[in-house]
């Protein structure tokens, strides 16, 4: 009987005990699920919200129209009657619409350029659309792209010119600040969400005493539109790249020291390269126009998708907007040869871009922060996003990724990411391919690569490369890995690093790839 009793308590007690530890477990397991290594510091500066969106569209269209599409000239003198303004078709849904279908996720209109001339009826000046033929003077072209852009869910930019060469009071500083930032308030109150504001210094001859306040019409502008990113050669939140090609430095970091660039006195090294040790992130929007003038000339024609191409590589595969002027015509639409040659380039684009080539590729990495399978796995970097991304085992100093393609691939064209939300890193870096003796050899090398890299090179076949990061300012984190083939570029020198590769032991490589794109 006691022996039985004994039996049942024991039984009692190793249930109770099992129960405890099954409960043990799943507690334990849930409470490592909820508390994953830790992620990377992020190193300053970093992205606002705004600029996150900012980068991940890549692509803007610029849009010059005004007196001058009338005129044939580029900066109007501010004396071309109103009645000059006079385009018979313009459709605002036309040109948001060629912007979608052609990958364009932002349009920047030029809502007054240097002439003065407005493309809103605003109640400032009688120099605008409502002194017009247009529409009976009824018109408003802000308000149609406004219109436009939010049925196609696209952003809106505007350039508000500082140099109006119309107005009487431009000269008299403080008249024409109050009365540029009336004309800034009405941009800014009466046609939804604005996504950029476009500024120059531009400045008459002999006006070298006029001044603009520049920090009070950024307040204005922060105040009225929180969501607007400011563009000007000095920021305040994108800067201009130093040129008018659209050209980004090879070496180009988003971190940036507004105090060290002047709005209108452009340090263009500065500009196109920016700064590693800089303290805003200010990154590099780079403009140009798909035809010689920013106006539309009848005499003029648009560049070939090729040369937008090779713009591409040199913009956004450097870490930057490529903001691409398409002006319309002055019937007041985007005329047929630039919607050829803008869909050409989406075609070329889409062929290169969207197959990653090393999509199935097998991934290795020197570490892993927190061991293999861990939220920071090297597989992350497959995935088409900023926000995985692989991150190696703290207090590393060598970094490495080996990729193994699994048959072999040819290709020419590398594209890199880091998720930059957690700030621009890496300082340098070099590619390396495998031959056929089994040699390693530098294929090509690199400084920075921030939201997105695109190197170009002389083609290669090979099973085998490996990402080596040779300088970061903190541990070195990428998000993503891809390998494509472009056959449409050519290099402009055939001067491949293959040739001068030695043995494993002897890599020889360039100082910078600069010549290769
Ligand atoms: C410059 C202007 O002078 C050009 O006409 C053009 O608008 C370009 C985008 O900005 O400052």
């Amino acid at each position: 009987m006691l022996n039985n009793r004994k039996q049942r308590d024991l039984q009692v007690a190793l249930t109770y005990t099992i129960i405890i530890l099954t409960l043990t477990t799943i507690v334990s397991v849930s409470v490592s699920v909820q508390h994953p290594t830790a992620a990377p510091l992020p190193v300053l500066p970093i992205p606002t919200a705004r600029h996150l969106q900012w980068h991940q569209s890549e692509l803007a269209m610029f849009l010059h129209f005004g007196t001058n599409t009338f005129t044939d000239s580029e900066w109007g003198d501010g004396a071309a009657p109103p009645s000059t303004f006079s385009p018979d078709s313009l459709d605002a849904r036309q040109w948001a619409t060629v912007a979608l279908s052609a990958g364009f996720r932002r349009l920047l209109l030029t809502a007054k350029h240097h002439d003065g001339f407005c493309l809103w009826p605003s109640n400032y000046t009688d120099y605008s659309v409502k002194a017009s033929p247009w529409r009976g003077g009824s018109g408003d072209v802000v308000r149609d792209l406004a219109i436009a852009v939010k049925e196609l869910r696209l952003e809106l930019g505007l350039y508000l010119s500082p140099w109006d060469r119309h107005q009487d009071c431009y000269g008299q500083t403080l008249e024409y600040n109050q009365f540029y930032l009336a004309q800034m308030t009405e941009l800014l109150t009466r046609y939804g969400d604005i996504k950029e504001i476009f500024l120059d210094g531009a400045k008459g001859e002999g006006e070298k005493d006029m001044e603009y306040f520049f920090d009070v019409w950024f307040n204005m502008i922060h105040q009225l539109q929180p969501g607007a990113l400011i563009f000007s050669d000095a920021g305040p939140d994108l800067r201009w790249v130093g040129d008018e090609a659209g050209v980004a430095g090879s070496t180009c970091w988003s971190p940036f020291n507004t105090s060290a660039a002047k709005i209108g006195d452009v340090d263009t090294q500065y500009a196109r390269e920016g700064d590693e040790l800089g303290q805003e992130w200010v990154p590099a929007e780079c403009d140009v126009s798909i035809r010689p003038g920013w106006f539309w000339h009848p005499s003029e024609a648009p560049k070939s998708a090729h040369t937008l191409l090779d713009i591409y590589y040199k913009s956004v595969g450097r870490n930057c907007l490529l903001l691409l002027n398409v002006p319309p015509n002055s019937s007041g639409l985007i005329s047929p040869e630039d919607i050829q040659v803008l869909l050409e380039f989406s075609e070329l684009l889409s062929s290169i871009f969207s197959k990653n080539l090393a999509e199935r590729a097998m991934i290795t990495a020197s570490s892993t922060r927190g061991g293999g399978d861990s939220l920071f796995d090297v597989s992350n970097v497959l995935e088409e996003t900023i926000y995985t991304y692989w991150a190696p085992a703290e207090g590393q100093s060598d970094w490495m990724l080996h990729v193994d393609l699994k048959k072999k691939v040819k290709f020419n064209v590398l594209q890199l990411q880091e998720p930059i939300q957690l700030g621009q890193r890496i300082i340098s870096f070099h590619v390396d391919c495998l031959n056929d003796k089994g040699e390693w050899h530098t294929m090509v090398d690199g400084t920075t690569i921030g939201y997105k890299r695109l190197l170009l090179f002389s083609e290669v076949e090979t099973r085998h490369l490996r990402l080596v990061i040779d300088q970061a300012r903190a541990d070195p984190l990428i998000s993503f890995f891809g390998v494509h083939l472009d056959p449409y570029s050519k290099m402009t020198k055939d001067d491949s690093m293959l040739k001068r590769t030695k043995n494993p032991q002897q890599i020889e490589r360039s100082d910078s790839i600069s010549y290769f794109i």
